[in-house]
């Protein structure tokens, strides 16, 4: 008699449940396929934890999935801080279901109820309002802005030596196009009161903050002489729809062109102030060095040798998004390189491409203007003509002449990266 063995036990059974030999064909295909991608999985993460800066292009952490979002890359879960997956950026508009996260409290809201929910316009006012959702679309103008919105510290993991805080990759930013009704409208609407030096703005968030710095909630502040008054807009839609609630559901604040720190999320307060701002997230956290670029040493910041400043504009940037090095090129094969730039100081003019590491520099084509504020996408064909291993380069240059420079920044915040960005790819024999 036959002994039964266990593993044709199950395939007599397999047989049975699915029935015939071409199921058990690609189930054995299937068994093996599983085996492979776990074998895949045992192999650890590559990691950047060490002293060096972080090599890769976005950080290295989990995917994981929270609501309303794709898979994310996180970096923290309390507070929650999720950076976007590099090929979203091959569009000019950042999906909002993968655009980056960043809260600084623990006690981030859920859920709002736009029957409950008012805007409150309060402090040195001829009127305080209380605007619902339907005042804010139906008495006040609506307009749209395509707007990059990036954190400070988009780039820290890049920093020499590291500096404390989320260790980003390149990922911490994303570009949408926000509509919303303008600042400047809803404090004429209020009133604004001789005597004003500030506008103060609070979302529902709260938490315990940084361990002592009394920091209950998330306030941020800006000045009412400051030009980008004119250019806010308190925003109600994102890409055409509802902001998510992780970005900032019902209304968040578009500050174009500064950095996303002042982009108040699910802001519910708008306080006109008399007195300058010294609250712990406008005097101590996101400050930058009052020098060139925002760089200083740190030898220099232990000799309390550096004044520090509340970090503003967006330094131009650009990135190739791809060829992203994960794949050999074939000699002589005309490669597609792409990408986006942007500079909170005005339009992005001109975009420069290189392929032997920033020695040559060619022009690359633009993609369509959104608006100065905007992500601008650029391409350019390369063809390489040897095989080997190749530096791609690109920078940008925006209508003010500002132009990325090929030296990196240091500040102990891990703020205003804005170097050259490159990416390393082999080219292969084509056959
Ligand atoms: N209410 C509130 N708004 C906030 C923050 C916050 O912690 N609370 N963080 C700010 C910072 S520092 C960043 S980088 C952006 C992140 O915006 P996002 O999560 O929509 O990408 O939100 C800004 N607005
Ligand atoms: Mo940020």
């Amino acid at each position: 008699m036959l002994e039964e063995k266990p593993w044709l036990m199950s395939r007599r059974l397999l047989l049975k449940v699915i029935g015939g030999g071409a199921a058990w064909l690609s189930l054995n295909k299937l068994t093996t396929a599983l085996a492979q991608v776990s074998s895949q999985a045992v192999e650890p993460l590559p990691g950047f934890t060490g002293p060096e800066a972080n090599p890769y292009w976005g950080s290295v952490g989990p995917f994981v999935i929270y609501p309303q979002k794709l898979p994310l890359i996180q970096l923290t879960d309390r507070p929650i801080q999720l950076e976007t997956p590099r090929h979203y950026f091959l569009t000019p508009f950042t999906p909002n279901a993968a655009f980056y996260v960043r809260w600084h409290l623990d006690e981030i809201p859920n859920a709002v109820s736009l029957s409950d929910w008012r805007l409150f316009l309060e402090g040195n006012v001829g009127k305080n309002l209380a605007l619902s959702m339907s005042d804010l679309m139906s008495q006040f103008k609506p307009v749209s802005i395509a707007a990059v919105n990036q954190c400070s510290g988009n780039s820290r993991s890049r920093f020499q030596p590291r500096v404390p805080g989320g260790q980003w990759g390149n990922g911490a930013m994303g570009n949408a196009v926000f509509t919303g009704v303008r600042l400047k409208d809803l404090l004429e609407s209020a009133g604004v009161r001789p005597g004003s030096s500030q506008v103060q703005f609070e979302g529902l968030d709260r938490g315990r903050g940084p361990e002592g710095k009394g920091s209950h909630s998330y306030l941020k502040s800006l000045g009412l002489s400051d030009p980008v008054i004119g250019e806010t807009i308190v925003a109600y839609e994102m890409n055409g729809e509802p902001l998510p609630m992780l970005n900032g559901f019902p209304v968040r604040l578009v500050v174009p062109g500064r950095f996303a720190t002042y982009w108040t999320k699910a802001l519910t307060w708008i306080r006109v102030l008399t007195e300058p701002d010294a609250n712990y997230w406008m005097s101590k956290a996101y400050c930058v060095p009052n020098t060139l670029r925002g760089n200083t040493t740190p030898k220099d910041v232990n000799e309390g040798k550096v004044e520090m400043i509340p970090v503003g504009t967006m330094p131009v940037r650009s990135f190739i998004i791809a060829p992203d090095g994960s794949g050999k090129i074939p000699e002589e094969m005309p490669v597609t390189v792409r990408g986006i730039a942007f500079s909170g100081y005005g339009s992005v003019v001109k975009v420069e491409f290189s392929w032997d590491g920033g020695k040559f520099w060619n022009k690359a084509e633009l993609g369509e203007n959104y608006g100065q504020y905007s992500f601008r996408t650029w391409q350019t064909t390369w063809i390489p003509k040897r095989t080997g291993k190749y530096i791609l380069a690109v920078r940008a240059t925006d209508e003010r002449g500002n132009v990325q420079p090929d030296e990196g920044v240091w500040n102990p915040g891990g703020y205003l990266w804005n170097k050259i960005e490159r990416q390393e790819v082999i080219v292969g024999a084509a056959k």
